[in-house]
């Protein structure tokens, strides 16, 4: 039996309820995000800071779900899902976007960059920022500029030393075309091949090797399918962090500078993550069996891309990739 005191409680509340307003849940909007690494690497570490500090500086209105190891598909099929707005953000090499604006592949030249600091000043520089304004017409924001790290190569086949150990060597490929053109250059048989599809390649030997930054080839553990590594540090590999223009036009203007400061915050979490395993990976790799060429007369591998050069400054103009080369 309810005391008259229970009884006077619960017709207070009864009346609260019927008078005072109740505070709307706050909605919450969860974006997916898809990278094509695993987590436990420099993509990971980028867009796992994306969803604390997206969470953090919208006061968790929204929310970011990352999908690791290409999840959700490989990079040319999330920007697909990005322009139909089947999917929201993902971190992507610049690989297959010269496909979706083509502006970009000028970045993939190799030899282009002479180190780390160049490039990333270069794209955070007026070059970097102008190229990311070719985006929205392509139904795609970019956020920023992130880093896949140098390019080298690995093979289960002989040791590289110099450009002629790599003639005949079947190679996969990112689904670029500067690469491509450049690899044949080098007597190498191209095979672009999404990034989901390269680690059984190797092992059932569809092709006999690839090329990639260290961070990759750690994150990736290719030690267990490839023997052979040359430091050839080719080509730098920018990336980007992009988002559906669909979802992007749906944000508020503070929001807009919430996701652009978060993806700056990534951005850092990711080039200190390839700063370390700059430094980590070469031991930790050869600790695993792989047999490394860490040395290269990097001036061979130029020479034999001397035509290919001469084709590029044709097809981008000299001036404009003088530009780059040259910017401090
Ligand atoms: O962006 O496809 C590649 O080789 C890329 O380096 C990889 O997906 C990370």
């Amino acid at each position: 039996m309810q005391t008259p005191r229970a009884l006077r409680a619960l017709a207070v509340a009864a009346c609260a309820a019927l008078v005072l307003p109740v505070a709307p849940a706050m909605a919450q909007t969860v974006l997916k995000m898809n990278i094509s690494v695993s987590q436990n690497s420099h993509y990971g570490a980028a867009v796992d800071a994306m969803a604390r500090e997206v969470e953090k500086r919208t006061n968790g209105r929204y929310k970011i779900q990352n999908f690791y190891s290409g999840a959700l598909g490989a990079e040319r099929e999330s920007i697909e899902a990005l322009q139909v707005g089947t999917l929201d953000l993902t971190l992507t090499s610049t690989g297959p976007v010269p496909n979706f604006v083509p502006e970009v592949a000028i970045l993939d030249i190799p030899f282009l960059f002479k180190d780390y600091a160049q490039a990333r000043a270069t794209l955070d520089g007026p070059i970097g920022q102008e190229m990311l304004t070719k985006f929205p017409a392509k139904g795609l924001v970019a956020l920023a500029w992130g880093e896949n790290g140098f390019r080298h190569m690995t093979n289960s086949k002989r040791p590289v030393n110099t450009p002629d150990d790599l003639k005949g060597l079947k190679l996969r490929t990112m689904e670029n075309p500067v690469h491509m053109q450049a690899y044949k250059a080098f007597g190498i048989i191209p095979t672009p091949m999404a990034f989901t599809e390269v680690f059984t390649a190797l092992q059932q030997g569809t092709v006999d090797g690839q090329e990639n930054p260290l961070s990759v080839i750690s994150a990736a553990k290719f030690d267990q399918v490839q023997k052979y590594m040359t430091l050839t540090g080719h080509v730098y590999s920018p990336a980007l962090i992009l988002m559906s223009k669909s979802q992007w036009d749906k944000l508020s203007a503070a929001d807009k500078t919430a996701f652009l400061d978060a993806a700056k915050e990534a951005v850092k979490a990711n080039r200190a993550r390839i700063d370390d395993d700059e430094k980590k990976a070469v031991a930790d790799l050869r600790s695993k069996g792989m047999t490394i060429v860490e040395t290269v007369d990097k001036s061979k591998f130029q020479t034999a891309l001397a035509p290919t050069f001469a084709e590029f400054g044709k097809k981008f103009g000299q001036d404009n990739i003088d530009k780059i080369r040259n910017f401090k």
